[in-house]
């Protein structure tokens, strides 16, 4: 008798469409509104996809391989609907830009959008009202591949969603950059900033300067793991650890990036944390002493570039004409932080420049230096970001400015009219600790669990409404000081980055702790099945 019963009711269950309720939805970022209806739409191998340009295909392609590879079955691509059983992709221009609607219907998934980035995470929100074993990498048996009908309208609150990689500290390899491509894709983001330069490591090919990657993108061992205040590397030794991305491989990158409606934004640091490049080409600096790259942390280092010399700015124009080839982005980030003037004071050069310019002290030297460069950039049709000590001695003109040490320096260019990119050190360092420190890997300090993140927010003084429109979004930094390898990258990321979408990308109105971490455990399970090493710790620490 009882084997009937059970069977009566493994049957029925088989049989009846599953019912969601809300609580069954976690899509991470949250989206602005979500109304459930009743009934599911089935994905199946009747199922198509509706495409009518290259970038639609090449996401659908995607998804139909997602699905092939979970569910053991083919989605196609067509260029016409056929009668039912399908998803297309409708285009209204009147929408903002990014935003999207999704309409599921037991019959017809639609995403509208005015442009690709809606269509991109329209599908990315499909793939999250999908079960999460639809991110496996081998068939799932007895899975069914059924969503609710829903109707979804979604657009982000901020148009700027970053996170920089630092590429010079340590290296990683081009095919690591894409998957954290696709990864900031799922988590709807769309800029890629590239820490490119710094005093330890060159990273980008120079055809016109051959020794800034045959010398300056190496160092002698990666043994850093204490910012002990060294130099492990004298000018001689012949460097063993490094590495640098040639101009294909970064034009590469750049494509990729884009069809996941990514922005790629190099930085190219200057007037300091260039000793890579002062090993190169000793002539740029002021002393125009022999250096090498060093593995280590000197601080402060004092050999920046000489602000004085022509060659320095020809130098760098020259730099930059190759990296405007490259990088198609609005914008490019010219660093700015943390120069150490002390040469520029005994540099005679650098005093007969602020004779002749009329300049007081050595922070208008640093204004003077970036303003020339905005200037160059600005001739070439595109903006100049820099980190917020680009304030000091005057802002050039028309900067953006990345709010590092607080939030202060944004308020105070918001305020002058310009626009600004959060990235407080507060919220927004994933190279600090996210977890008790001796249970964490090595990290470079501070502390920013999971919870912080989610606390972050762009937007944190009274401004006027105009000036609260020069904030632009914001920006997460990773680091990479005591970060040599992929997995622990990822762990520095991960899940920090989906705190951080949902306060860039969601209502401030439903920002809500309690929710967004009951919704994370079901992108833990996803995160599993692509295997990425995320924090378990950030997400038991409720500081
Ligand atoms: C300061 S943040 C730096 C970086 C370091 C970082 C360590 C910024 C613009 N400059 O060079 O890596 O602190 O957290």
């Amino acid at each position: 008798k009882f084997l009937v019963l059970a069977l009566i009711a493994f049957m029925t269950s088989c049989t009846k469409p599953k019912v969601f309720t809300e609580s069954d939805i976690h899509i991470i970022p949250k989206p602005v509104e979500l109304k459930l209806q009743e009934g599911v739409f089935e994905f199946s191998t009747s199922t198509k996809i509706v495409a009518s340009n290259a970038f639609q295909e090449a996401i659908a392609k995607e998804f139909s391989d997602r699905m092939q590879t979970a569910g053991g079955f083919n989605i196609q691509i067509v260029e016409q609907a056929p009668d039912n059983d399908f998803i297309q992709f409708n285009t209204n221009s009147e929408l903002a830009k990014e935003a999207y609607t999704l309409s599921v219907s037991t019959a017809v998934i639609t995403i509208t959008a005015s442009e690709n980035a809606g269509f991109l995470y329209g599908l990315e929100t499909v793939r999250q009202l999908l079960p999460v074993a639809i991110e496996s990498p081998k068939l799932v048996a007895d899975q069914e591949w059924v969503i609710p009908t829903v109707a979804i309208k979604d657009e982000p609150r901020f148009q700027y969603r970053g996170l920089m990689i630092d590429v010079s500290r340590h290296f990683f390899k081009i095919e690591y950059l894409k998957s954290v491509i696709d990864r900031l894709a799922m988590h709807k983001m769309n800029v890629l900033h590239l820490h490119l330069i710094d005093d330890q490591g060159w990273r980008i090919e120079i055809k016109k300067y051959p020794k800034l990657t045959e010398i300056g993108a190496w160092r002698v061992d990666q043994e850093d793991k204490h910012w002990d205040g060294r130099y492990k590397t004298s000018p001689d030794e012949k460097g063993t650890y490094g590495g640098f991305y040639t101009q294909e491989e970064l034009k590469d990158l750049v494509a990729y990036a884009a069809s996941k409606s990514i922005e790629v934004i190099p930085e190219i640091e200057m007037p300091a944390h260039v000793s890579s490049a002062i090993a190169s080409y000793p002539e740029l600096s002021c002393l125009e002493k022999r250096i090498g790259v060093p593995s280590g942390g000197l601080w402060p280092i004092t050999d920046i570039y000489c602000a004085g010399k022509e060659n320095t700015f020809e130098f760098l124009e020259n730099v930059l004409l190759e990296v405007i080839e490259i990088f198609p982005s609005k914008y490019i980030h010219i660093g700015g932080d943390e120069a150490t003037k002390t040469n520029w004071e005994i540099c005679s050069h650098c005093q007969k420049r602020m004779k002749t310019e009329g300049l007081k002290n050595v922070e208008e030297l640093q204004s003077y230096f970036i303003k020339r460069m905005e200037k160059f950039i600005n001739s070439k049709g595109k903006k100049l970001i820099g980190w917020d000590e680009i304030l000091e001695g005057g802002l050039a003109p028309d900067a953006t400015v990345m709010s590092w040490r607080g939030v202060k320096g944004g308020i105070e260019a918001a305020k002058q009219g310009h626009d600004v990119i959060m990235t407080p050190g507060s919220h927004c360092y994933f190279d600090h600790y996210q977890g008790p420190q001796n249970e964490e890997p090595l990290a470079w300090g501070g502390y920013t669990p999971l919870s912080k993140v989610y606390q972050f927010d762009p937007i944190v003084e009274d401004l006027t409404e105009a000036e609260t429109k020069h904030i632009l979004g914001g920006q997460a930094n990773l680091w990479a000081e005591q970060i040599q390898t992929e997995s622990h990258s990822e762990y520095m990321i991960f899940p920090r980055l989906a705190a951080l979408s949902e306060t860039l990308w969601s209502t401030k109105e439903s920002r809500n702790w309690e929710d967004f971490s009951s919704r994370i455990t079901t992108l833990f399970e996803r995160y599993d099945y692509l295997d990425i090493n995320y924090a378990k710790s950030a997400y038991l620490v409720t500081a």
